[in-house]
């Protein structure tokens, strides 16, 4: 198996051009997403196994996907083209800078994955299974799927990683922490962004916030505290501040690139703080680009970029 394996729901993705509203666009530029197949993609960019799985409608939207993320060197020995399914489809609209998104995923292929199309092996020869709190959203079965697979990993050992993605044209906030909260309490790396655990803690309150964080036997990477990204190991806190982008076109796809960058220098034996500088420099590359994972850099970009950083600061 890949080191990093993660499943989930990646549709296509229809853009309007920057400088039009869906409302007005004559044409979209057609490409994917997906919070997982993001991830997968951004970490064998950066040189590490990564596998990604799930189900695709068996149309030219799953075979596109497939395809790409195969040609991205991803493990998709594991995913599916399910005959007379449906792959779900996103559009972007983007007016006057402020961003929506519209889902048309309801009974796509993915949101009837089930714990039964899991591969127990494959999970089990990997070193970190990654979940979203996206697949938990998307249908009963899709959540009984990542509960099922986050047991799986935990009884052989393997780590699991989780970002609880919290999209609520999803869920409820209250359906949400009802399912999110008790994932987070498994992992061996929780990566929330902070706006995130405000909704899911249900408070402002900083300290609290961070009191709940040290509950945790994971270690949690909280994104976008001020300028910074902060570390909590037990009780012991530490703030790294962020790589800040030059300029900002396509936030989406930000948290999937950090993420993949944060796994990827665990996976390369760095240490936390210096994984959590990696992953700063990818999401701060994501967004510097149109689409969700198009931007994301290999792993000679973010050694350079590191250079750079370590001439500075001298
Ligand atoms: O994190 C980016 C994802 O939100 C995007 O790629 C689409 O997976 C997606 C979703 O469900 O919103």
């Amino acid at each position: 198996s890949p080191d990093l394996i993660t499943f989930g729901e990646s549709m296509a993705l229809c853009m309007a051009p920057d400088y039009k509203g869906l409302d007005q666009a004559a044409s979209l530029e057609l490409t994917f997403g997906g919070a997982e197949s993001n991830l997968a993609i951004g970490a064998a960019r950066l040189g590490v196994s990564s596998g990604w799985f799930g189900a695709l409608g068996d149309d030219p939207f799953g075979l596109k996907i497939l395809k790409a993320i195969r040609g991205e060197g991803v493990d998709v020995s594991r995913a599916r083209l399910v005959p007379g399914e449906q792959t779900g489809v996103m559009f972007r609209d983007n007016p006057g800078g402020k961003l929506s998104v519209y889902y048309y995923r309801k009974l796509s292929a993915a949101s009837r994955m089930k714990p039964s199309d899991l591969d127990a092996d494959y999970i089990r020869g990997s070193k970190i299974l990654h979940v979203t709190g996206i697949t938990c959203a998307i249908s009963e079965s899709a959540r009984d799927t990542v509960r099922e697979a986050v047991r799986i990993a935990k009884e052989a050992g393997v780590k699991v990683s989780f970002d609880p993605n919290l999209r609520l044209k999803l869920w409820t906030i209250e359906e949400a922490r009802e399912v999110l909260l008790p994932i987070a309490e498994q992992a061996d790396y929780f990566l929330p962004g902070y706006d995130e655990l405000q909704l899911l803690y249900d408070t402002t309150d900083e300290e609290a916030i961070f009191a709940r964080l040290s509950e945790l036997s994971a270690v949690s990477v909280v994104k976008g505290v001020g300028e910074t990204t902060v570390i909590v190991e037990g009780g012991k806190r530490t703030a790294v501040p962020f790589y800040k982008a030059e300029k900002v076109v396509d936030t989406v796809g930000a948290g999937d690139g950090f993420c993949a960058g944060l796994l990827a220098g665990l996976l390369k034996g760095r240490p936390i703080v210096e994984a959590v500088r990696i992953a700063s420099i990818c999401g701060s590359l994501v967004v510097q680009g149109r689409g969700d994972w198009e931007a994301t850099p290999d792993w000679n970009t973010v050694e350079r970029l590191m250079e750079d950083r370590k001439r500075i600061e001298r």
